[in-house]
């Protein structure tokens, strides 16, 4: 790690108003699984919530959304008598802290009960990043006088999203002091094994019963405390479901078998150590600014804790493991806005995620298919099969006798070309040619071929347009020659013909065996040739303006500044349809183009466009992926202090709550993006062909900036100071 400052999140008063954008920013996860930071007893409104990767099942609206898995945070404290419950009694002290640097979530808390009794309390929690079927619990209790102490564990198949229940009972048990229970999801018959133990050290007199209760088994300990003295509790909880073995409820009974008596140091040790391995690839320092840098920690730290190192079959969702936003649907967030962070200091895991693509790819060619078209066609929101899930419908937000048509499903189809610019990034970076050669290559191939079948001719133009699109802009839908889309279409027709090209020299009978089996045939090559050269492409050339999509120019014009001081996104404040005819951006399109396929932008265009864009852009409650994207081209036309404005929206998104969304789940692609801002952006890393190289724009109070990186195998420590820092938010 780069250095001892910076690691901790932290809340210093118990405050019920805003549990749920506590539990979004307290969510700890392993890759396997994510669970909000719901407190260990249970509070009104609260969400508490554990996700387990892959784990879908069919609902209303939606198709499909990850399940929440039974709880294993539950623990109900009897304390001499009295229900410890912070609603009651009187809070002494509080703290409660996140610990980036190991995923260890830590409430310290000085209680009087409503009797007047005084206790202590530490609980601990983490889940396990060495053994990811595990999750652990520790709670250390001191009472000030002779009590006694009773603890009520309870593994609840109740667990249900939003009241909407997906789990059907199997079976459960008890045995001395474990429980276990086996469910299945009702639709998708996805099985879950869950089984827990609980140990208490300290005190005199035990007891211990269980509740079998059905759905709900209980272990119960009863126990005397003296005044001064400590107890502590141990639970060790564990999951399988069938997506990883036959029997998961073996499984995870097993497991626990397998523990020493007393499992938490043993445990924590190796789940310590996993995470410093994970730091030591991908630390970030920032000098000078102290909020910054916490916020980036918290970002990676939220992006690690996501995302799976056993599981290609999985990716990550719009809000990770941490929320019900977007019910765990898989967007161009990743490939886009997450995987380059992966891509170059933990490639294996870019690795796995962009095979989750190529195993979905029998979802993206029904998905073309059904539209008419060839090829493959990525879902705009992907799940277990890659099969379209983005509602067609929604309720509108006020006024609930209305339905919202969502068209992004049927017409946001740039999320195709951007999953094949992840894959390309990612051989860019890593040179995995076997991945290129056995996977990539396929998903290139066909979505070249679905973009071929898509375009149009347009005889008196004489060019193929895409009509009928959304661009990233979403304020803006049912738009035609979308400059984002036509680009990076183009971009990708050419650049399967180039991978396929590099295959036939690299591995002939590969490339013979995918021509064969996707009925590849010259004339259809030379069709996506042509498709490329003749796309729509509208550019002033006395100014460098690229028209954002056809008859953009010509929307009403808005004065964003007129409209500030504001409090809701400009989509709420004109209506869907006002927003529509309006000239505001929800979010980067020309300059999202800008970042990603840098070389269609001479300087004196970047420019031109960054400043035309940028000013009517909903940049506070638009879009949240936006901010860091125009952090990073601010820098790349030298405006380092709004760089540095649009940089701290995107990273305070979550641990400030600046979008007052942040109850939904954390914000996963902005996490990303501002890690790329961080790099690509005030660090302004490129990679020559000699190797990676930087021409920084720091912000002017950052003294230092460090961060690594793994490279084609190599590791590179960069490290960048600011002589001339001037004292800032430090
Ligand atoms: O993918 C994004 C999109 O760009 C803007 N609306 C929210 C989606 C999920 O984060």
């Amino acid at each position: 790690m780069l250095n001892d400052r910076n690691w901790f999140v932290t809340e210093d008063c118990f405050d019920l108003n805003r549990q749920n954008h506590a539990e979004t920013i307290f969510t700890i996860g392993n890759g396997y699984l994510g669970t909000r930071g719901a407190h260990e007893e249970r509070y009104r409104g609260e969400e508490r919530t554990t996700f387990i990767h892959g784990v879908f099942d069919d609902v209303p609206i939606v198709f499909t959304e990850l399940v929440n898995a039974p709880d294993w945070l539950d623990l109900s404290l009897w304390l001499g008598g009295e229900r410890f419950c912070l609603t009651e009694g009187e809070i002494l002290a509080y703290q409660r802290q996140l610990d980036l640097r190991n995923g260890l979530l830590t409430r310290r808390v000085d209680w009087r009960s409503p009797a007047g009794m005084r206790w202590q309390l530490t609980f601990e929690r983490f889940a396990s990043l060495d053994n990811p079927h595990l999750v652990c619990q520790r709670v250390i209790i001191k009472a000030l006088a002779d009590s006694s102490l009773e603890v009520r564990s309870t593994l609840s198949g109740e667990a249900d999203n939003l009241n909407y229940k997906h789990w059907d009972w199997i079976g459960q048990g008890i045995e001395g002091n474990r429980a276990w229970l086996h469910l299945r999801t009702r639709a998708t018959g996805i099985e879950l094994g869950t089984a827990t133990r609980l140990i208490i050290c300290g005190g005199s007199g035990y007891e211990q019963i269980g509740w079998d209760t059905r759905n709900a088994p209980t272990l119960v300990n009863r126990l005397e405390v003296k005044g001064g003295q400590t107890v502590e509790i141990e639970k060790i909880t564990a999951f399988y479901t069938s997506r990883d073995t036959a029997e998961p409820q073996k499984a995870a009974r097993q497991v626990l078998e397998t523990l020493p008596e007393r499992a938490w140091n043993d445990l924590w040790q190796s789940h310590a150590r996993a995470w410093e391995r994970e730091w030591d690839a991908c630390d970030v320092l920032i000098e000078g600014d102290d909020r910054a840098h916490l916020a980036v920690r918290f970002s990676l730290f939220q992006l690690l804790a996501a995302a799976s190192r056993q599981d290609e079959r999985v990716s990550i969702g719009a809000k990770a493991l941490s929320g019900y936003g977007y019910r765990g649907h898989v967007f161009w967030d990743t490939e886009i806005f997450m995987l380059p962070f992966f891509t170059y200091t933990r490639p294996e895991i870019a690795r796995n995620l962009l095979s989750y693509r190529y195993h979905t790819l029998a979802g993206a060619r029904q998905k073309a298919r059904e539209n008419g078209f060839k090829g493959a066609q990525f879902a705009w929101e992907s799940a277990a099969t890659g099969e379209e899930v983005t509602p067609t419908w929604v309720p509108h937000p006020t006024d609930r006798t209305k339905l919202i048509r969502i068209w992004t499903g049927d017409i946001q189809i740039h999320i195709s070309a951007d999953v094949c610019y992840a894959i390309w990034q990612y051989w860019q970076a890593t040179a995995d040619d076997e991945f290129m050669a056995e996977r990539g290559a396929e998903i290139f191939l066909d979505v070249a071929r679905f973009w071929a079948s898509r375009a149009e001719w347009n005889a008196e133009r004489g060019c193929y347009e895409f009509t009928d699109v959304i661009g990233p802009d979403e304020y803006h839908d049912h738009v035609d020659n979308n400059a984002y889309t036509n680009a990076l279409a183009r971009w990708n027709l050419i650049t399967a013909l180039e991978i396929l090209t590099w295959l036939e020299g690299y591995r002939p009978h590969k490339a013979a065996q995918l021509k064969q089996q996707l009925e590849l045939s010259e004339p259809e090559l030379a069709h996506w040739r042509e498709v490329a050269e003749k796309i729509y492409w509208k550019q002033d050339s006395q100014t460098g303006l690229i028209e954002q999509f056809e008859g953009y120019f010509q929307r009403r014009q808005i004065d964003l500044q007129a409209l500030e001081p504001r409090t809701q996104s400009i989509q709420s404040l004109l209506g869907i349809e006002g927003a529509s005819e309006a000239n505001i951006l929800k979010q980067p399109d020309v300059v999202m183009l800008a970042y990603l396929l840098p070389d269609l932008f001479d300087e004196k265009t970047l420019q031109a466009n960054y400043e035309y864009y940028s000013a009517r852009t909903d940049h506070t409650f638009g879009s949240s992926l936006g901010p860091a994207i125009h952090a990073i081209i601010a820098c790349r036309v030298g405006k380092a202090d709004e760089a540095y404005e649009h940089f701290m929206r995107a990273a305070l998104a979550d641990l400030e709550d600046v979008r007052g969304n942040a109850h939904d789940g954390i914000h996963a692609a902005s996490a990303g993006g501002i890690w790329q801002a961080v790099v690509f952006g005030f660090g302004g890393l490129r990679f020559d062909p000699q190797g990676p190289t930087t021409s920084p724009c720091l912000p002017r109070h950052w003294k230092r900036l460090a961060f690594r990186l793994m490279y084609r195998g190599r590791r590179f420590e960069i490290d960048l100071t600011n002589p001339q820092a001037t004292a800032g938010e430090g």
